[in-house]
């Protein structure tokens, strides 16, 4: 640190350090938060819908600082793969939850993720529910 000539600048030394403590991503973070990374959902086990009615009728919803979205997947059976490519901004925490969607009787929960900060690399849970079983494949960064 350079010498202090006022106490004025005092005080703006004293913020500068506090912030060179920061990792770069730790920076980035109080910039521009974390973005969540959903690259892939993989069906392990359709089970939410009985045989006559065929696959997992798959949407998510995704609540990002506690505001809920819906975002559609598309029907998922046994074996099926699905490339979502979603990027979702969020400050402090996000939970996505998927949802077999179903009518006239209420949609069957698939199982979901939650994050509240940076992952150490790629994620890959089991998610489980309503007899199906699926595979997220996430990250979070900077
Ligand atoms: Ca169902
Ligand atoms: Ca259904």
């Amino acid at each position: 640190m350079s010498n202090i000539t006022s106490t004025a600048s005092a005080t703006v030394v004293a913020q500068e350090q506090h912030f060179t403590n920061l990792t770069p991503e730790e920076a980035s973070v109080i910039e521009g938060g974390y973005t969540l990374n959903v690259y892939s959902l993989v069906c392990a086990a359709d089970g939410a819908d009985p045989w006559y009615k065929g696959k997992d009728d798959v949407y998510a919803k995704v609540t990002l600082d506690g505001i809920t979205t819906n975002y559609g997947v598309g029907d998922m059976g046994t074996g099926d793969a699905k490339n979502l490519l979603w990027e979702f901004n969020f400050f402090e925490n996000a939970e996505i939850s998927f949802f077999d969607s179903d009518w006239p009787d209420s949609d069957d929960p698939l199982g979901s993720i939650s994050v509240s900060g940076l992952t150490n690399g790629l994620q890959k849970p089991t998610i489980r529910g309503s007899g199906s079983r699926y595979k997220v494949f996430y990250d979070v960064t900077a």
